[in-house]
Parts: structure tokens; sequence; C-alpha cells
């Protein structure tokens, strides 16, 4: 279908055009980066190309041994040439949304640690404002004892309605690679100085890490429904 031939068209050509000899790459979390993987592993064999990848997640570890790249990891490489990953949605001055998956913490830390920041998406993360395409709400990985607290001063300071994610195959919250919750920030709808709100969301005791990117991204790789693909940088 249109969506994952866009996730795939984009991801090639994201490697393709950011992947060479000698680098330290991150590996993001999600399915679209999984058709990365995989051809990162392709220009690996046919090129002979020398790198290393840096899991954000299980689940991108398991990616990267999968495809039998090297895996390495932020005390042998703190820091990475191009981090590439996913997003739920960029809005027009590239601030992201991230965390669907779940495994937004990592994912941070990574593309925080790289000189380069890859996003690659399908149509439907290319947004003007963030809440316009993806309604799930911010991502927020908050210490499960304090998730309560939380969500009553989120809901105080900004409104919008506040949810802590449960777990699909097994009983209670889901819980992240690092042990914690996640509520997801249901903001109300229209413009927000989202700099700030990050800012000031990160000094409530007990949030870990929120799901906005801000001026992180560098570059976006958008997978069309016509099968283009729509690079923004
Ligand atoms: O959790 C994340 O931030 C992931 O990158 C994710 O949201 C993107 O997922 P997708 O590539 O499966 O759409």
């Amino acid at each position: 279908d249109s969506i994952k031939l866009g996730k795939k068209s984009a991801a090639y050509i994201a490697v393709d055009e950011n992947i060479q000899d000698n680098q330290v790459i991150g590996i993001g979390s999600g399915s679209t980066i999984v058709y990365a993987a995989e051809r990162i592993a392709q220009k690996v064999k046919e090129e002979k190309l020398k790198l290393v990848c840096i899991p954000t997640s299980f689940q991108a570890r398991q990616l990267i041994l999968d495809n039998g790249l090297t895996l390495s990891d932020l005390e042998r490489n703190p820091e990475l040439d191009v981090a590439l990953d996913g997003a739920d949605e960029v809005d027009s001055r590239f601030n992201l949304i991230k965390g669907g998956g779940g495994c937004l913490t990592q994912e941070k830390i990574v593309a925080s640690c790289s000189k380069k920041f890859i996003v690659i998406a399908d149509f439907r993360k290319d947004s003007q404002v963030l809440g316009e395409h993806y309604t799930r709400g911010i991502p927020i990985e908050v210490i499960p004892m304090a998730y309560k607290p939380i969500m009553r001063k989120i809901k105080t300071l900004y409104g919008g309605s506040l949810e802590l994610r449960m777990a699909r195959a097994k009983a209670g919250p889901l819980i992240t690679d690092n042990g914690n919750f996640i509520i997801d920030w249901k903001f109300e709808s229209g413009d927000h100085d989202w700099k700030k709100v990050n800012t000031e969301l990160l000094m409530i005791p007990g949030i870990v890490e929120t799901g906005l990117f801000i001026n992180m991204a560098n570059k976006a790789y958008f997978g069309m429904q016509d099968g283009t693909i729509k690079v923004r940088e």
C-alpha cells in the first residue's frame, strides 16, 4: 500500500544520500526505520562499508543484530555522525512529536549525540502544526510513582487531557525500555510555543523526557502518496 511504499522509498533515499564508510550511525525505533536498516545492510554488503550502529531501543538493537550490522553503544561512540529515526509528526518549523512507539527517551539521547539527525516518515507525518494529523498527544516518559501528580500538574498548567498509556500484550501500564511509564498528553489545539512548553515540562519533577524534539532535526524525507519523496531541510 502507499504508506508502506512511501516509508520504504523515503528510507532508501535517506540512506543512499547520507550513509557512507566509517560512520557511527544512530538507529531509531518504529516501523519506518526497519527499511533504513535493511538498506544500510545492503550497502554494507555491496560497498564493503565499515560502520557501527547505536540503538535507541531493544527493538533497534534487534534490528541491528538481525541485519548483521555492527552493534556499538554511547560508551564506545559518544559522538555519532548521523542518526536516522522516524517521527509521529513534523511541523513547519521542524518541531517533532516522537514516542508513538514508546522509545522517545533513548531516541532523543542518541539524536542529541549526533552531528546530523535525519527523520524518515510517510506523508501522514508531514504537518504545518503539531496535532494536525497525529492526535494521540505528546508522549511523556515519567517515573512510575509520580504519574498521577504529573498528570494533574500538566492539566492545571496547560489544559488538554492526559492518559496513562496502557500495555496491549500485558495487563497494566506500558513499561518503557527504561522501566518507566508513558503519559500521552492531548494538548489543546492551536499553536503553542513548543520550546517553552518543552523546557517547562522538563522542570516538573518525575518527568524523564518528552516526545517534543525541538530544533533537533536537520532534514526530513517524506514518502508521498504518489510515490515521490518530499525532502525538507
Ligand atoms: O516512537 C517513535 O518516535 C518512532 O520513531 C515512531 O513514532 C515512528 O514510528 P513509525 O516509523 O512506525 O511511524
